[in-house]
């Protein structure tokens, strides 16, 4: 059966000259970056909650999406018709992965027994699937946050029945992602975080938080799950303050509480910006610690302060991803995972196919451009020239640990002052990245 008639069997690569509004200027899958092909460069994963269980309702109004598969009820017979239009999806598009949350894939049940019997359905539709299609499991990751029992939050709820519950629940997700063949494991946050501090005790919820992280990986650890675990960065939204705020929290956190080469970073790009940073920043900032994991893929909107999670279309932040990532080599085992939905308006299903074409096309764009400036050089020579003070002089003294305060006063004595600044030529190097687009 094809839930996507309009659809032609594979999104086929046609070139930048195309008109064919379903097929790829630029993502290329066999063709080389830096030695990669962008398949396995951009591991490109779609994100089961927004492309398959989105609605578009809004605060203001229900869902508009037109899914014709979709019945009138939420059970496991409708979970598992549901895989078929998603792997159909995938397949179409040629995205070699998919992202899920536990309750995105299977609804809950009476009581968390018969939960987990009805996941354990639908988990052996998607492997069935999985290995019919050869797509694979990007990530899972477990639903903390939808249930009312989460109110105060999963790990860090005062409640310790729902620490208990999310404990059970991130135990059975674990499983089924390492069932999956899943390639990491995310925890980003859900309700983490707090709305007052007149009702909280921080310090017990980031230890709850942290005591949890230890139990999950006790228990991955235990049963051979070898994927990487992801922390997901956002400052905000539900709470007003979530305990993940951003790269620099999530990496003091895991710091502190013995989590360093356990956990690495999932960055998302309007996570990023909502905590005031660019994405370049937020990778950056986890690629120099080690812990650049894998990205979630969107943009928000510079007029709404909001997390719209809209399909990344703009070449200067791909090319900004694509810099950070190729100077890391990659991002295997993770990817880039669209974490983005269609607009409310755009509610048939023929929309989403013209959402991930351009996400796709944007991140392969973005990836050439990257390439070609890394490349020439430019700005790496720029960089290492304006760091240069360092390479040799009392500057290799200040890097070699050989200069202390009373080495640095003498030396600044017998000088007098600061010998010349050069010029940083920002826009200069704003005018040479336009060159490349
Ligand atoms: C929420 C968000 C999540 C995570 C997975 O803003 O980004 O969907 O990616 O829980
Ligand atoms: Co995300």
């Amino acid at each position: 059966m094809a839930y996507f008639p309009e659809v032609p069997k594979q999104i086929e690569y046609e070139g930048p000259k195309t008109k064919n509004p379903l097929a790829f200027r630029h993502y290329n899958a066999d063709e080389k970056i830096e030695g990669t092909s962008m398949r396995d460069l951009l591991r490109f994963g779609v994100a089961y909650w927004h492309t398959f269980r989105g609605t578009g309702s809004d605060p203001f109004g229900p869902g508009t999406a037109h899914r014709p598969w979709e019945g009138a009820t939420d059970n496991a017979e409708n979970a598992k018709k549901r895989v078929e239009v998603a792997f159909e999806f995938i397949e179409k598009l040629g995205a070699p992965f998919y992202c899920f949350h536990d309750r995105d894939v299977a609804p809950e049940g009476a009581n968390l027994k018969e939960t987990n019997r009805i996941l354990d359905e639908v988990v052996k539709v998607l492997k069935d699937h999985q290995q019919k299609t050869g797509v694979k499991l990007l990530w899972g990751t477990a639903n903390l946050f939808s249930n009312p029992r989460f109110m105060h939050g999963a790990a860090t709820s005062p409640n310790a029945d729902a620490f208990a519950y999310a404990a059970a629940q991130v135990k059975k997700a674990i499983e089924v992602t390492h069932e999956l063949g899943g390639q990491n494991y995310v925890f980003w946050g859900g309700r983490e975080g707090y709305q007052n501090l007149y009702n909280t005790d921080m310090q017990r919820e980031l230890d709850h938080l942290a005591r949890f992280m230890h139990l999950a990986h006790d228990h991955a650890k235990s049963i051979g799950f070898k994927g990487q675990f992801l922390f997901e960065p956002k400052p905000k939204e539900p709470t007003k303050h979530q305990y993940d705020f951003d790269a620099a929290a999530c990496l003091n956190f895991i710091g502190r509480n013995g989590l360093d080469g356990v956990v690495k970073l999932n960055i998302e790009t309007n996570h990023a910006t909502l905590a005031g940073h660019t994405m370049m920043h937020e990778l950056e900032y986890a690629r120099i610690h080690n812990a650049l994991g894998s990205m979630d893929a969107n943009t928000g909107d510079l007029l709404l302060g909001w997390d719209t999670d809209q399909f990344p279309t703009d070449i200067y932040l791909t090319t900004q991803c694509m810099l950070v990532i190729l100077k890391q080599g990659g991002l295997a085992p993770g990817g880039v995972n669209f974490d983005a939905k269609v607009r409310r308006e755009s509610f048939e299903p023929v929309d989403l196919f013209h959402a991930h074409i351009g996400g796709m096309d944007a991140f392969a764009r973005g990836a050439k451009i990257a390439a070609a400036i890394r490349k020439d050089g430019v700005l790496n020579n720029f960089v290492k020239d304006r760091y240069s003070s360092y390479d040799s002089g009392i500057g290799q003294k200040i890097e070699k640990g050989e200069a202390s305060f009373a080495d640095l006063e003498k030396y600044m004595l017998d000088k007098g002052d600061v010998e010349k600044n050069k010029s940083g030529r920002q826009e200069m190097l704003e005018n040479l990245i336009n060159d490349y687009l």
